[in-house]
Formats: structure tokens, C-alpha cells, sequence
């Protein structure tokens, strides 16, 4: 159906015919998060995706605890962990062909990494480099957002752009369940739902914005059915659930291509460790509840069913293991290199042609900088 037709068919009729215009029924998202590790439909999973994805799993998660080492060392000024919501991370990258786009949040630093981005240009701009520190179109990944659910509408204007031109480009926008109560979470879905825009929401719902647990931020059944109110699917998944939120989200991937529009999917995770290194989350939960969650991790349900089904064993694992040291130790290595950064690039991409205050500031931070170069250089010294 044609938008026009769609639109023609939302008319409002007088109220003798007023009939639902959309069935809500099949919008509506299971009562329990979708499970596939552990279940009977574990057996129809493809070895070599579960084998990937324990891969990546355990590399993200030495990720994540030597990125948390590095802000101690004074090297990353700030990083939030996504340890504990790995499976999201990697089957959001995994899902995804090479054609289509990202769009992360501050907290999936580890889904970039997973969809081919370098490891330390995923961390430059939370070492204070100027600017995303990567080319977002390299591999189409759009700059992590740390304004809460910008990227939604980004992902829903590029996602319908595509579809203008005719481009086969699916978008996947990664979001925080604290920034559902976003205006451009609102935004994003309404415009993507009207417009049937090739997207896929993804909201990591980890019980956490900051300090703020999930009952307090709303008051819906779940994140997912809030997809209903729009007039598209949602879909509940366990989150911690590798081979479940890879399923649930290739069939929304798939749905999206195939013209039918977005999905909004929550998957059910939690959040491990504190929101940054900057927080202390002893403060509002419970380590009990965080001990609690240990025994549903994700990287233990993947193994459970691998060495179960004697599709991993200790020199499989080993040979992972090793292989993700190898990454932390090279990201180490090159995060203890100091950036060679020109201050005067600040001024260089603000306008086209840069106005007479840009160039006087320009100047202006040029003479200090010389004069602290001159002041610091040794005695006799020509520069
Ligand atoms: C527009 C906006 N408002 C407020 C903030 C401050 N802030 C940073 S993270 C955060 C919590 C977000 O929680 P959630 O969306 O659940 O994501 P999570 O951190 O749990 O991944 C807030 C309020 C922000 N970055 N942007
Ligand atoms: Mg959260």
C-alpha cells in the first residue's frame, strides 16, 4: 500500500463506521521476553552464528573491562561500560549487512567495534579528541550520541531518505530505556511508523538511567508495547540472550527491507556495572540485585548451550580468550601513545568560510600557544 492509500484509508468516517483503523492485536509484543538458549528452539540456531557470537561476546567484555582500566590510568577521560548487555551490542553489529547503518548511543561503543570500527578510534572522543574521532560513512556507523535519542531521528531520516532513492539500507538506532521519555524517541517512531521507514529500534532497557530504575521512568506494560500506540510491532526479547535478540532482531531487519516498516524492540538486560566510572551505584541498588543477575549472563547462557551441544570446549574457549587479550593488549598499547592533536583544528570545520571572530579566536589561541611553546622551551633553544 502506497502512503497516499494509507492515508486515505485513516480518513475519518462518521461514527456508525468507525472501525479500529489498525488491528492492534499482532503489534502486540509477547507477555515474556522471547528466550532461545536453553530451549527447545536453541536446536534450530546456526553452530557457527552461536560460535560467533561467544567470540564476540568475550572480546567485547575485555573490552569493556580494559576500557574501565584505561580511565583509571588517566587515559579515557569517562567510559560507560556496556559489560552485561554484550549480546545486545554484538547481535545489533552482527545483524546488520554492510550496506545498512548504525546509530549508537554513548553506551555501544562495543556494537562499532563488532560492526569492524578500530577499537581505539571507538574511544577517541571519550578521550577528548576533537569530533567522533571516526568517519561515520567507513563503516556506517553513526557518531555514538551522548544526547539522549538524537540519534532516533538521524536514523529514521537517513532510513527514509534511502528508501526515497530507491537505496536498499536498513537503519538499527540503539537506545537507553531512560531515553524512551525523550521527545525525539516520540519523534523518531511517530514520523518512522507514518512514513514506513526501513528502521529498527532497539531499546537496551537495563533497568537503569543512571539512577533512575525503570519504574520510575514509566508507567507502561513494558518499553515494547509502547510500538502499538504507533502503529507498529514491538517485540520483548531477553537481552542477555545472544541467539534470541539476533533472531528477534534479523526477522524486524528483514521485515523493514521487505517494506514493511519499523519494529520497536525491547530487550530485557541489565546493566552490570555503575553507569561510568563516574558513578557510584551503591548508592541507589542493591549489590544483591547485581549478584542476582550474574547467573543469567550472557556470556554464560552462550557457553551452557555451546559445551552442551559439544560445539565448544576448554581449547575452544582458551583459544577465544587468548584472542581477546591479543585486542586488550594492542588497544592498551595504543591508547598509551599520546594523540599528536592541532589545537587549531577547533576552528577548521565550524563554516565553510570562516567569520572574522572565528579567525581573530584562531590567531588569538595561535599566540598563546607559541608564547607557552617559547616559555617551556630550554634555555638558548631555537624553535
Ligand atoms: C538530552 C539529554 N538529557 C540528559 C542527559 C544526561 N544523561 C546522560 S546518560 C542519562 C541516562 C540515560 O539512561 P538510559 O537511556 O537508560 O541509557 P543507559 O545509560 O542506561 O544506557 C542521562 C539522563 C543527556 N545525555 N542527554
Ligand atoms: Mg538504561
Amino acid at each position: 500500500m502506497t502512503v497516499m492509500e494509507q492515508r486515505d484509508a485513516h480518513r475519518p468516517v462518521p461514527p456508525p463506521a468507525w472501525q479500529p483503523r489498525t488491528d492492534p492485536a499482532p503489534l502486540l509484543p509477547d507477555a515474556l521476553p522471547h528466550r532461545v538458549l536453553g530451549t527447545g528452539a536453541a536446536a534450530g540456531a546456526d553452530p557457527a552464528l552461536l560460535r560467533r557470537l561467544y567470540a564476540e561476546l568475550v572480546r567485547g567484555r575485555r573490552y569493556n573491562a580494559q576500557a574501565t582500566a584505561l580511565t583509571k590510568q588517566g587515559r579515557l577521560a569517562v567510559y560507560p561500560s556496556s559489560t552485561g548487555q554484550e549480546a545486545c551490542e554484538v547481535a545489533a553489529a552482527l545483524v546488520l549487512e554492510e550496506r545498512d547503518w548504525l546509530f549508537p548511543s554513548y553506551r555501544d561503543t562495543l556494537a562499532a567495534v563488532a560492526r569492524g570500527l578500530d577499537p581505539v578510534q571507538a574511544l577517541t572522543l571519550l578521550r577528548g579528541d576533537w569530533h567522533t574521532g571516526y568517519d561515520p560513512r567507513e563503516h556506517r556507523v553513526a557518531p555514538l550520541s551522548t544526547p539522549l535519542a538524537t540519534q532516533l531521528p538521524h536514523a529514521v531520516g537517513l532510513a527514509h531518505a534511502a528508501r526515497l532513492k530507491g537505496d536498499d539500507v536498513v537503519a538499527l538506532a540503539l537506545v537507553g530505556d531512560g531515553g524512551t521519555s525523550e521527545g525525539d524517541f516520540h519523534e523518531a517512531l511517530n514520523f518512522a511508523a507514518v512514513w514506513r521507514a526501513p528502521v529498527v529500534f532497539l531499546v537496551q532497557n537495563n533497568g537503569f538511567a543512571i539512577s533512575v530504575p525503570l519504574a520510575r521512568q514509566t508507567a507502561a506494560p513494558s518499553l515494547a508495547h509502547k510500538a502499538v500506540g504507533y502503529g507498529m510491532p514491538g517485540r520483548l526479547v531477553d537481552g542477555n540472550d545472544a541467539a534470541a535478540v539476533h533472531e528477534v532482531l534479523a526477522e524486524a531487519v528483514a521485515h523493514a527491507r521487505a517494506g514493511g516498516g519499523p519494529t520497536l524492540v525491547e530487550a530485557v538486560t541489565y546493566r552490570m556495572d555503575a553507569h561510568t566510572n563516574a558513578d557510584d551505584d551503591r548508592r541507589y541498588r542493591e549489590s544483591s540485585e547485581v549478584e542476582a543477575w550474574r547467573a543469567h549472563d550472557p556470556i554464560l547462557l552462550l557457553e551452557r548451550e555451546l559445551t552442551a551441544r559439544g560445539l565448544l570446549d576448554e581449547d575452544g574457549m582458551r583459544a577465544v580468550r587468548e584472542e581477546a587479550e591479543e585486542m586488550a593488549a594492542d588497544l592498551r598499547e595504543r591508547m598509551n601513545q599520546d594523540p599528536e592533536l592541532d589545537p587549531g583544528e577547533l576552528f577548521a570545520h565550524v563554516y565553510a568560510e570562516p567569520t572574522p571572530q572565528l579567525l581573530e579566536q584562531r590567531a588569538q589561541l595561535r599566540a598563546e600557544l607559541d608564547a607557552e611553546a617559547d616559555h617551556h622551551a630550554p634555555e638558548g633553544t631555537a624553535r
